[in-house]
């Protein structure tokens, strides 16, 4: 096991933060289920199973023999991933915990397949055929072909360091032309909670390396970046060392401010790390491994903790403002009223909630109407900003000057592309989710003001539920916590859709062509008959990826509309629900005796002010989680 990796990989501070946050949801979710208010409870453990779903996510990226796949292992402590292999093999590969090792291939048809670890290394890292016998050169040219079928591998290993909540990401390198391939990397990237890039210190950075820090990392405002110079051990003298680190750090500040930069030697840590005699701590130091273990440590614990602590705990402060808005008034104000006027009300209630169901049909039909109103704007946009990444990447060709290869003239296509594709995502996203806010927010409203009107019809005649309310209102902190969520969010102002947050690459699926496709004239003799032919060969290859893209939004959109047209329903439906479980509670505690009633109200008066303890435990820690204050927790 990787004694050394848990004690310079700290995240301790991580875990009991969040088993703060999971003891006050539980004692919360025992009051909800006490008072037999059911939407809150399921606010609750909806929020228990995030906060134990959460991971944090280290992605590794960098250009192909950066030494990648070697610095996992030595994270891991051994050798989990196969290194040093043919760039053409190499594909995404999750890394997190379990029990006993686990290899699993996903196939992009979706299908997924364990295999063994001896499977997988064949598959990642075959051995070379002899180029002299054919029908081993065939075999192999089958085995590219399924190879290139598979998505994505996940790996299952007991390490201690995925033990304690991380899962990391190998992605092939940034510099393979196989774009779909390519296009995974991308979609991790935003969903990183920390991005490693590796360098060689023997290379130092090349321009291809900053364009792609530049335009596909900082544009997706990924800022936690740590860069690590590897192959430290290959330079001779400290003096080569500092020379490298300065002269990258400084490359680096061109466009990002402050890079954490750090020197490697991933193949010396681990052949460490996989030592059975004992290694002196100062031996493994200087492999830097340790120094870039406590920087990551340190980075997850203090700033990615807080975000992911956030979603559990306001879903549970949103299960806390139920209960004392809504459940406790109606148990408190049924206390005091007469059994006979209680059934009167309950009767009185159902054409009540028959509207209320009316008026959620309705909210979702306008929903569904409006989404589909948007379509011709959004799809207009869409298409232009196409048009423009095709003429963008016809002109990258046509105006190309470089030498005649391949990868470079790729590079160039690259180049000029980027930028606008980040654009078009960015910019398309914005409009959907501001197009998306505007068509919940209106229906959320007519919701919630059936829902308050069903409410204040029910306790016209009676200020209890009121009195009660001031009883345990802690209104204020509330309203400090969701000032707090919007300043760290981004999004806010919503009640539900604040958290259903467009992933950045949800609407616009959008892949450069296979470059290799296109390069179908190539002869390096014809120089301008060749661009040319590229040329065209370049715009079509665009402009049918643009009709693809075009057609999956489409999809994608009716799709999101259903789905958020059904959480729609759903929170309707919760509310009604609990608007009858409360009417039922009220019911039967009416109908106890006057001494029951009293127990009742002693019993009530303490889980009330349980909730109280609880609520404030968690605003605590979501204030930490908006300063990043963590001080004497
Ligand atoms: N000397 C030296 N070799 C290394 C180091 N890290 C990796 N390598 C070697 O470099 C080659 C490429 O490493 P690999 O991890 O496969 O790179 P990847 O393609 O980025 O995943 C392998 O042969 C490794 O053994 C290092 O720090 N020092
Ligand atoms: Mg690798």
């Amino acid at each position: 096991m990787t004694q050394t990796a848990a004690m310079t990989f700290d995240l301790r501070l991580a875990a009991k933060l969040k088993s703060r946050a999971e003891q006050e949801i539980e004692s919360i979710l025992h009051i909800a289920e006490s008072l037999g208010a059911a939407a809150a409870a399921d606010l609750c453990s909806v929020a228990l199973r995030e906060l134990n779903e959460e991971q944090f996510r280290i992605v590794v990226v960098g250009e192909f023999s950066r030494g990648k796949s070697t610095f996992i292992n030595a994270l891991l402590g051994d050798r989990v991933l196969p290194a040093g292999i043919h760039p053409v093999t190499a594909i995404l590969t999750r890394i997190r915990y379990e029990d006993l090792p686990g290899y699993a291939l996903h196939y992009r048809s979706g299908h997924k397949q364990s295999i063994s670890a001896e499977q997988f290394f064949n598959i990642v890292a075959p051995a070379e055929p002899d180029p002299t016998d054919e029908e081993a050169l065939r075999q192999r040219a089958l085995e590219l072909d399924e190879f290139l079928k598979i998505e994505s591998a996940e790996i299952g290993y007991p390490a201690a360091l995925c033990q304690s909540g991380v899962q990391i990401v190998d992605t092939p390198g940034t510099n393979d032309i196989n774009a779909a391939r390519e296009q995974i990397t991308y979609d991790f990237i935003p969903r990183a909670d920390a991005i490693l890039f590796m360098l060689s210190a023997l290379d130092a950075i090349g321009e291809s390396e900053i364009a792609f820090l530049r335009d596909r990392i900082l544009k997706t405002d990924v800022q936690r970046i740590f860069f690590a110079l590897n192959f430290a051990d290959l330079l001779s003298t400290d003096l080569d060392r500092e020379r490298v680190l300065h002269y990258v750090e400084a490359q680096l500040r061109s466009v990002i401010d402050r890079p954490r930069v750090f020197l490697l030697a991933s193949k010396e840590a681990l052949r460490l790390r996989r030592t059975k005699a004992p290694v002196a701590p100062d031996v493994l130091e200087r492999t830097g491994l340790p120094t870039l273990e406590r920087e990551l440590a340190t980075f997850l614990v203090e700033e990615r903790t807080p975000i992911k602590l956030r979603k559990p705990v306001f879903g549970t402060l949103r299960a806390c403002r139920s209960l004392k808005e809504e459940v406790l008034p109606v148990i408190f104000s049924g206390q005091d009223l007469a059994y006979a006027d209680l059934q009167k009300k309950i009767t009185a209630l159902h054409p009540e909630i028959y509207q209320l169901q009316e008026q959620r049909d309705y909210a979702i039909n306008q929903f569904r109407a409006g989404m589909e109103d948007r379509i011709p704007k959004l799809t207009k946009e869409l298409r232009r900003q196409l048009e423009e990444i095709a003429e963008a990447a016809a002109l990258a060709v046509r105006n190309y000057a470089g030498d005649l290869e391949k990868s470079a003239l790729a590079t160039a296509i690259e180049r000029a592309v980027a930028p606008k594709e980040t654009h078009l995502r960015e910019s398309l996203n914005k409009l959907s989710q501001s197009a998306i806010e505007e068509e919940y927010g209106r229906a959320e409203e007519t919701i919630k003001t059936a829902t308050e009107a069903v409410f204040s019809n029910l306790f016209s005649d009676s200020d209890v539920h009121r009195k009660s309310l001031e009883g345990f209102g802690d209104a204020e902190a509330g309203e400090q916590f969701v000032a707090a969520l919007k300043v760290g969010g981004g999004l806010a102002g919503f009640g539900v859709l604040g958290f259903i947050a467009l992933p950045f690459f949800f609407l616009i699926p959008f892949a450069l062509p296979f470059i290799g496709t296109i390069f179908k004239g190539f002869r390096e003799s014809a120089r301008s008959k060749t661009l040319t032919s590229i040329e065209n060969d370049v715009r079509t290859a665009h402009t049918e990826q643009g009709r693809a893209s075009l057609r999956a939004f489409d999809q994608r959109w009716a799709k999101l509309a259903n789905e958020l047209a059904a959480k729609l329903a759903d929170e309707t439906n919760s509310r009604i629900r609990d608007l009858e479980a409360n009417m039922e509670t009220l019911l039967h505690q009416a109908s106890e005796s006057e001494i029951s009633r009293l127990e009742q109200r002693t019993r009530i008066a303490k889980l009330a002010a349980d909730l109280k303890v609880s609520e404030n435990e968690l605003l605590r820690l979501s204030r930490w989680s908006a300063s990043g204050q963590f001080g004497n927790v």
